[in-house]
Formats: C-alpha cells, sequence, structure tokens
C-alpha cells in the first residue's frame, strides 16, 4: 500500500490523495492571500484529485519579496559554493529516496504511465540536480593579460531573483532544467507551475525544505498564467525570466517582461520537427525511433517528430508498418504498469488534438490508423497516422502536441532540407541512415537545436537542449545552461609600476 499518503477510494480503484497542496514561500507553506484556490483534475477519472491554493498578485509579490531578501541579505550568497553545490546534490538524492511517490504523484496529475515516469521522467529528474550540484564550485572567471599595470580578472556573478514559468508536459524534469541550473549559479527563484500539474511541484518543496536550503531561495507557487504567470514576468523586482511552453505565451512574456526594466530573458517554446528517414535505413529500426519520436508522453513533446520525411523508395512499406505499430499501444490508466499510452493532459488539450485531427481529415491526408474520436472516460486520442501529407496542410505546419504522425514522401535530399527548414519552428530534428555522408549533410543542413541520428528523445543534464527560430532563445542543460543564469563582472586592479 502507499503509506505515505492518506487512501480513499474513487470509481476507478484506489487513488491516494497529495498531502501537500498549499504555496511555498519564504520555506513556509501557506494559503494564498486572497483565498482563491482550484480543482486539479485526474485525466484518466476526469474527476478532481484535489483542491490546490491558487497564487494571485498579493501571492506574487510575497514570494518575490522572499527571493529579493535571500538573495541580497541571506545566507544563500555567503555561502561556499561548495556548500551549495552539496544542497543540490542532496536534493537530488532525496529525489531518488522519494521516486515511488514522485512517480505517483506525476502520473495522477499528467495522466502518463506511471511506469515511464520511473524509468524516464524520474532519473533524469534526480540526475539533473545532481548535475548542477557538481557544476557550483566549478563556475569560475578568467584572468585577463590586458595591456597597461593591472591585474584584470572576470567573476561569474549570479544574475539574481529568477522567475520561471513551467508546462504541464513534463512537470518534475521542467522543474529540475529550471532549478538546476539558476540554484547552482547562485541565484533564488520564484517558481509557477502549470495549473494543469501543480501536485509534483510540492513534493519537491518538500524535498527542498528537507534538504536544508535557506528560507526563500526556492519559492513555488501554484496557479494560472494569465494572473499570477503574466505578473511574474513583469515584476519589476525580477532579474530574470525562464519559461517554457508555447510560442504564443513565450512571445507575449517576451514583451511583458520589459515592462518593469530589463530582464534577462531564455524561452524554451513550441517545435514542429523534422524527422528524415532515408532509403538505406533500417525499416524496421525506422518505425521504431519515428514511433518513439512521435508518440513519447502521448505526443507531449516539444521535440516530437512530428513531420516525418520518408525517402519514396520505402515509403509504403514504412507507412504501413508505422501504422500497425500505432495500433498495438495499450491505452490505460496512468497507474496500471501495462498502460503504453495515458490520457492528454487535459479536456481542453483532447479537443486541441481532436480538432487536428478533423482538419487532417478535411484538408486531404491519407488517415492509416486511429482517427476516430474517443468516447470512453479519460482524455485520450487513439494513436493517429495520417500519411500522403502536404507541406501545406495545417497538420504539418502547426505543434498538435498529441499522439498524430504526419508522413510525407520525399526523393531530394537537397530539396528535404529545404522543406524540413521551412517552418517557424527550429527545436529539433531527426536522421535515420546508414550512410555517414547522408548523415553529416543533413545533420549540419537542418537548422535545429537537436539532432538525432538513428535515435530520437535522448535526453541528459549534460546535453544542451534549446531552439532555433520560433522555437526559442538560450540552452539549457549543459554548462550553457548556467550561463542564463549568470553575470560576467570584470574587476581592473591598477597593480604597483614594474611588478611582473
Ligand atoms: O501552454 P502555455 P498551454 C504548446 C503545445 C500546447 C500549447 C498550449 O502546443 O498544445 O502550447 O498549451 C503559463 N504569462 N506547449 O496552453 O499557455 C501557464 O500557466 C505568463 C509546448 O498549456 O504556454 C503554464 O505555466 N505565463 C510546450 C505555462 O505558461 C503564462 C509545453 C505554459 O502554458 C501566461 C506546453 C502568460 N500570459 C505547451 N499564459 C513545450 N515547449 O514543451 C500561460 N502561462
Amino acid at each position: 500500500g502507499k503509506t505515505f499518503m492518506q487512501k480513499t477510494t474513487r470509481s476507478f480503484g484506489s487513488r491516494a490523495v497529495p498531502k501537500q497542496t498549499q504555496l511555498f514561500i519564504d520555506g513556509q507553506w501557506c494559503n494564498s492571500v486572497k483565498g482563491g484556490t482550484f480543482e486539479t483534475i485526474d485525466p484518466f477519472t476526469e474527476e478532481p484529485i484535489t483542491q490546490v491554493q491558487r497564487a494571485s498578485r498579493e501571492d506574487v509579490d510575497k514570494a518575490v519579496l522572499a527571493a529579493r531578501i535571500a538573495f541580497d541579505h541571506g545566507p544563500w550568497r555567503r555561502m561556499s559554493a561548495t556548500d551549495r553545490g552539496n544542497l543540490l546534490y542532496r536534493l537530488g538524492e532525496l529525489v531518488e529516496k522519494n521516486a515511488e511517490e514522485l512517480a505517483y504523484l506525476e502520473a495522477l496529475d499528467n495522466g502518463k504511465p506511471v511506469s515511464v515516469a520511473k524509468a524516464a521522467d524520474l532519473p533524469l529528474t534526480w540526475n539533473t540536480y545532481k548535475y548542477y550540484g557538481g557544476w557550483a564550485n566549478k563556475i569560475t572567471g578568467d584572468t585577463i593579460p590586458a595591456p597597461g599595470n593591472f591585474h584584470a580578472y572576470t567573476r561569474r556573478e549570479p544574475v539574481g531573483v529568477a522567475a520561471q514559468i513551467i508546462p504541464w508536459n513534463f512537470p518534475l524534469l521542467m522543474q529540475a532544467w529550471k532549478l538546476g541550473p539558476a540554484l547552482a549559479a547562485g541565484c533564488t527563484v520564484v517558481m509557477k507551475t502549470a495549473e494543469q500539474t501543480p501536485l509534483s511541484a510540492l513534493k519537491i518543496a518538500e524535498l527542498i525544505k528537507e534538504a536544508g536550503f535557506p528560507d526563500g531561495v526556492v519559492n513555488i507557487l501554484s496557479g494560472f498564467g494569465e494572473d499570477a504567470g503574466a505578473y511574474l514576468s513583469t515584476h519589476s523586482d525580477v532579474d530574470k525570466v525562464a519559461f517554457t511552453g508555447s510560442t504564443a505565451v513565450g512571445l507575449q512574456i517576451m514583451r511583458n517582461s520589459s515592462l518593469g526594466g530589463l530582464k534577462r530573458v531564455t524561452l524554451e517554446l513550441g517545435g514542429k520537427s523534422a524527422n528524415i528517414i532515408c532509403e538505406d535505413a533500417d525499416v524496421d529500426m525506422a518505425v521504431q525511433q519515428s514511433h518513439l519520436g512521435l508518440f513519447f508522453n502521448q505526443g507531449q513533446c516539444c521535440i516530437a517528430g512530428s513531420r516525418l520525411f520518408v525517402h519514396d523508395k520505402i515509403y509504403d512499406e514504412f507507412a504501413e508498418k508505422s501504422a500497425k505499430f500505432a495500433s498495438e499501444a495499450k491505452l490505460g490508466d496512468s497507474q496500471d504498469a501495462a498502460t503504453t499510452q495515458g490520457p492528454q493532459v487535459s479536456k481542453e488539450q483532447q479537443d486541441t488534438v481532436w480538432g487536428y485531427i478533423e482538419k487532417g481529415k478535411k484538408e486531404g491526408a491519407t488517415l492509416l490508423a486511429g482517427g476516430e474520436k474517443y468516447d470512453g472516460k479519460g482524455y485520450f486520442v487513439k494513436p493517429t497516422v495520417f500519411a500522403d501529407v502536404q507541406d501545406d496542410m495545417t497538420i504539418a505546419k502547426e505543434e498538435i502536441f498529441g499522439p498524430v504522425m504526419q508522413i510525407m514522401k520525399f526523393s531530394d535530399y537537397d530539396d528535404v532540407i529545404d522543406r524540413a527548414n521551412r517552418s517557424e519552428y527550429g527545436l529539433g530534428a531527426g536522421v535515420v541512415t546508414k550512410d555517414i555522408g547522408r548523415a553529416f549533410h543533413l545533420t549540419n543542413g537542418l537548422r535545429a537545436g537537436t539532432v538525432y541520428v538513428n535515435c530520437y528523445d535522448v535526453f541528459d543534464p549534460t546535453l544542451p537542449f534549446g531552439g532555433y527560430k520560433n522555437s526559442g532563445i538560450g540552452r539549457e542543460n549543459g554548462p550553457q545552461g548556467l550561463d542564463n543564469y549568470l553575470e560576467t563582472k570584470t574587476v581592473i586592479m591598477s597593480r604597483p609600476d614594474g611588478s611582473l
């Protein structure tokens, strides 16, 4: 049994109720100032899981003030980089220790299969905290041989208070990608989680307290984008805004963030990533690679390989096998170990994805799998495969963010590079080939932040991640992830004449 939480019985079997539903401000759990709350919904049962405190402007002000004071006057800035790194590492260990509960919460709130959360989201999350813990005392400057009698050097200093706004598709991992580098750099944070998935982040807040971070260093607000999120991104006491979500909101944040003074901004936004299957590819392997690339996480991945360009020599075989592969998905309860595809995160997402399926049919794509409405309980979308998709169809241009595959045909390699690059997005791309020359030709020609060759959806804290064009600004993960949270200070000291 699940001893960590109180048990209740729901219509779809037993679901333990999460303990933590308050706002986490200045190291304390509190209700929202105005008393607002909202329901978070289980996308499998369509029933509310619990009521969560809803942050409004007053709570954002409180949290930003706490983060400001913690940055300007708290023990955090005086702590050694080694101690700061140890705290992050300890947080990683606590995530590992609490993996079972965290995976349960993640699956409950988001709908993803718990087996996937355990195998992917959790290890990635704890490894991210540990990875950035290791970086804390390796952030160094340079000594510079400036001409004249000077000793010149640079210091890398934290940017200050970071506002971080995250989405619902990988709640724990997006939280770690944001907190890890910010805390390693020595920033303090106000994070607003996604309204669809507030729960796992609150468990992390509990672990942050247990790890021993000073009060106010991390503040976690559950709430909505249009009020808490928008206000946080304009706040004049915030030095930096980091956001992951839709391109539309990313552009809004870019504008809003300049209202209260100049802030550093990094954005990780939508995508419509091209995945190119060459004529020499092992078709079965390519079918698996592209299936993972599109259907992973119910298709709710910003880097989903959602424009599949398949060489005409293998097109028919590929399309047929892909459709068969897709129809074998086991839709079900996220808490059931046998489930391979859970529900979409929300009714809104289910409706949006369904709208795209209808558009695909209307615009004349050939339906090879799925495509009928799911009318049982739970926000499911049947895995759907469209073939004969043309570049100008809506489903080939817009981010669907669901289990809907678009297969397109190509025959010329230079032409397919042009077609792949003819997109407002540039987050990821894939190539399947055994020909090393083709691999270089395509990877170098594609305008995207990550290119996978004979693999897809490989993520790791060591690997920089981010977008070209409308897919974002900046890179997360790797040492590049730290740059987003650091200023460079140049110090020039006059030194006595004649010293060497
Ligand atoms: O995203 P939003 P939504 C894409 C995907 C999806 C679409 C819509 O295509 O179908 O976006 O999803 C907060 N100021 N991605 O509506 O609105 C919001 O509360 C400040 C891609 O869920 O961008 C949440 O915390 N914040 C993506 C976060 O922004 C605001 C992941 C993301 O929500 C705000 C998610 C505002 N004005 C969706 N409005 C990816 N890149 O992985 C909303 N928010």
